[in-house]
């Protein structure tokens, strides 16, 4: 009989699935993705964790995704837990948390990074995204099944206004949430090394290239894992900004470990 293979059940374009699927597929971990838009996502991970949910945190709800159900039925559901599960995946002959969390700092970076970077540069993109019907069109018609992208159709009027009252996105905290953003980009900039954390490729550096997309624009032929949108499709100010912080010494950072290791697998 062919053994389960582990889902992974995800709202597609999200940065923090990015993130996770990044784990996975550098670690070698062959997963089935379940691709969602937001408002099916939720009901996707209801379904995958027997109506449960995971927990909420400080940037998400107990129906936030990603979610793994992994071969053996159990359901990780936060991007940090995913990436440490991959992890010591890669590491199993030898035990420990594997070569994604060599040192503590990892963890103490991709955890700050999520809760400091994540949610400004998610809220940045959703304030251009939400403006436009084709980008919220195209993002689904690019990403899920055609019924699922129909289906949204329906209901994005009425999606786009939950999705920015849940998430706080309006004229007033876009401008906060951008200046958090070059904060971050600022502090990275300061580190000396072609790594974040110690001399080798580590979580800390996918996260915050993972968590920087979305504010890039990364394409599937850059890396990234779904496609975002174009940067054609956006009004001048939007592109300005991609522009601007494609240009920072971290956005080329964030670039540079795209290039490097979205596509290899760890040794
Ligand atoms: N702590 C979570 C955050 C994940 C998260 O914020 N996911 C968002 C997509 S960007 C989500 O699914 N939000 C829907 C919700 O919270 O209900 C993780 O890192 O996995």
């Amino acid at each position: 009989m062919p053994s389960r293979r582990h889902r992974l059940v995800t709202l597609v374009f999200s940065h923090y699935n990015e993130k996770a699927r990044w784990a996975l597929d550098v670690c070698g971990v062959p997963y089935e993705e379940r691709a969602f838009m937001p408002g099916f996502s939720q009901l996707a991970v209801l379904a995958a964790t027997r109506g449960r949910g995971g927990r909420p945190d400080r940037v998400s709800t107990k129906l936030s995704s990603p979610v793994l159900v992994t071969a053996d039925g159990n359901a990780l559901c936060d991007s940090t837990e995913i990436a440490r599960w991959a992890s010591a995946q890669a590491a199993r002959e030898q035990g420990g948390p594997g070569p994604l969390f060599p040192e503590l700092a990892v963890l103490d970076l991709v955890e700050k990074l999520g809760v400091e970077l994540g949610p400004h540069t998610r809220l940045a993109a959703y304030w251009h995204a939400l403006q436009s019907e084709k980008v919220m069109r195209d993002l689904a018609a690019n990403n899920v099944s055609r019924r699922q992208a129909l289906a949204f159709r329906a209901v994005a009027p009425l999606g786009k206004q939950l999705i920015a009252r849940a998430l706080g996105v309006d004229a007033a905290s876009y401008p906060r949430a951008l200046d958090r953003v070059r904060a971050t980009l600022a502090e990275i900039e300061d580190r000396p090394s072609r790594y974040l954390v110690g001399d080798c490729f580590t979580a800390a550096d996918l996260t915050f290239a993972a968590l920087l997309a979305p504010a890039l624009l990364v394409t599937r032929e850059e890396g990234y894992g779904a496609t975002l949108p174009s940067l054609d499709d956006l009004a001048s100010d939007a592109r300005a900004l991609v522009m601007e912080l494609r240009a920072t010494r971290a956005g080329k950072f964030a670039l540079d470990v795209y290039r490097r290791h979205r596509k290899r697998r760890l040794a």
